[in-house]
């Protein structure tokens, strides 16, 4: 059976991971380990993009050559995901030999298919973005949109790719639904970039970027940065697997593994809508892949700003996600991290911006896992003790609204339908006052409530395991009898 296949962006290495790279990590990792738990499994990939300009100017204030300086910054991403308990299934970086095979078996092939041609041409380009811009795009003072950087002329022969030649194919896969883009905003926003005939043919080779993958038939040229971190997609895949991949066509590859391919959800902030939602099916469809093994869906989340703007290594703005866990971790049992996915989770909707500042997370932290979860949990388990109700319950978990809000990918959606049981309990406990049952000596009746918050919780913690794992465990051992204090107040 297919395993549901979930990506990340892979990420640039000129700097360490920092809130947004750690949201959108962990909107896969929960999708994961959601099919994990209630699917046919998953298969995670993640990883870093270590070829191309920004990555090589890094690598020289270090002093290190490219590759010293992605082997020690890959390492430190990696280990980063790792700490934080991300359930990656294979971290693909992109200077790895499969990835590089790949990707010159890819560009040979759209040189066969007359899908590239060489052109002479001049343009502006952000290292910052690694892309193309245009006049248009610029901000006051000529600046990227993005990145506080003022683009390059660029004046070199490079290989173009046949965009236009598939555009509308693109278009319509869209529009039918069979490349799927939530939120609803950005799939508009795809399409117009498809209908816009300012996007077209556009550069895949550089010819003065030495620190990329070399064009097998045109040694003056290495591959754009981009076309190369997409194929990560399909490379990271075949590494993980160990499949050699010389002198097998397209076909023998994916045939290969079908059992993982295609992506069923890709998830990327904003910025790269166009690479993923245009170029990269373009991409695959030049390739010869039909159309039903072609990425299905991709989720585009908004930014995280920090003073108003774009949280951004380039722009050094950044607030790393290890601060916040280390605070939480100190005043909780080792909760840090699952407190930091519950907030940005719960607080982000799919596709908006948001500011979060620490003062903000402590807030949620208080009203909602101290105050409603963590309140609950301890007053069922504590009158449990107290009155000493001997119940096993069974979960029998249903919760239909929190599995529908996963088919849609909406993890908010989830977490909303999970409060709204916390919520009734605490109604009925207010409502049915359980100790005055216990004074009435109306044992059966305060049995049959108990019983039922009881599989509630219980039931609560295994749906709420892929969203918060170590919280799963911590109330499996208090559910268990355990003295412990799952979501304790912060003293002030
Ligand atoms: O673009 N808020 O890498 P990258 C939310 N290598 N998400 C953010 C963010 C923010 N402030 N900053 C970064 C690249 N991200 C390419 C990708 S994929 C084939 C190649 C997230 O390191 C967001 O998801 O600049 C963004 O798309 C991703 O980090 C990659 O950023």
């Amino acid at each position: 059976m297919k395993k549901f296949f979930v990506t990340t962006p892979i990420y640039y290495l000129n700097g360490e991971p920092h809130l947004g790279h750690y949201y959108a990590t962990t909107i896969a990792d929960v999708l994961a380990r959601y099919n994990r738990k209630f699917g046919s499994g998953a298969f995670f990939l993640t990883g870093t993009d270590e070829h191309g300009q920004k990555v090589a100017d890094a690598s020289k204030k270090d002093n290190l050559s490219p590759q010293e300086y992605t082997d020690k910054l890959s390492a430190i991403w990696e280990g980063v995901w790792k700490d934080l308990d991300i359930s990656y299934d294979y971290f693909i970086r992109t200077t790895n030999p499969t990835h590089k095979v790949l990707c010159q078996v890819v560009i040979q092939k759209l040189l066969e298919t007359n899908d590239i041609y060489p052109q002479e041409y001049e343009a502006l380009y952000c290292v910052g973005a690694e892309s193309f811009v245009t006049q248009s795009e610029l901000r006051v003072g000529g600046l990227c949109p993005d990145h506080d950087e003022k683009p390059q002329i660029v004046l070199e022969k490079n290989y173009f790719f046949r965009l236009n030649k598939y555009k509308d194919r693109v278009l319509q896969l869209i529009e039918d639904g069979k490349i799927n883009i939530i939120p609803e905003s950005r799939r508009n926003e795809a399409i117009e970039l498809l209908k816009n005939p300012e996007v077209g043919d556009f550069s895949v080779t550089r010819e003065k970027v030495s620190w990329g993958i070399p064009v097998p038939f045109d040694t003056s040229q290495t591959l754009y940065v981009w076309i190369d971190a997409l194929f990560n997609y399909m490379s990271g895949v075949l590494a993980s697997q160990n499949i050699d991949i010389k002198d097998l066509s397209i076909g023998e590859i994916l045939a290969k593994i079908g059992d993982i391919w295609p992506p069923d959800l890709q998830v990327m902030g904003k910025d790269i809508l166009k690479f993923h939602a245009v170029y990269w099916p373009a991409f695959l469809l030049a390739l010869g892949i039909p159309e039903e093994n072609l990425p299905k869906t991709i989720l585009i989340t908004g930014f995280f700003l920090s003073d108003g703007r774009k949280m951004s290594k380039s722009i050094g703005n950044v607030i790393v996600p290890q601060d916040i866990i280390t605070y939480f971790d100190e005043i909780t049992d080792g909760l840090g991290n699952d407190i930091l996915r519950y907030v940005i989770l719960r607080e982000m909707r799919i596709g908006n911006d948001g500011d979060i500042t620490k003062e903000k997370i402590i807030g949620i932290y208080e009203s909602e896992l101290v105050n409603k979860f963590g309140n609950t949990f301890s007053r069922v388990i504590g009158m449990a003790k107290k009155y000493d109700v001997q119940v096993q319950p069974e979960s029998s978990a249903v919760f239909q609204d929190y599995h529908n809000a996963f088919q849609k990918y909406d993890i908010y959606g989830a977490i909303h339908s999970i409060f709204e049981q916390i919520n009734i309990i605490g109604q009925e406990i207010e409502s049915h006052k359980p100790w005055e049952l216990y004074k009435e000596g109306k044992t059966e009746e305060l049995n049959t409530l108990m019983q039922n918050w009881l599989e509630s919780l219980h039931q609560i913690t295994e749906i709420i395991e892929p969203i918060m794992p170590s919280t799963a465990n911590l109330m499996k051992r208090l559910l268990a009898g355990e003295n412990i204090h799952i979501f304790p107040r912060i003293e002030k």
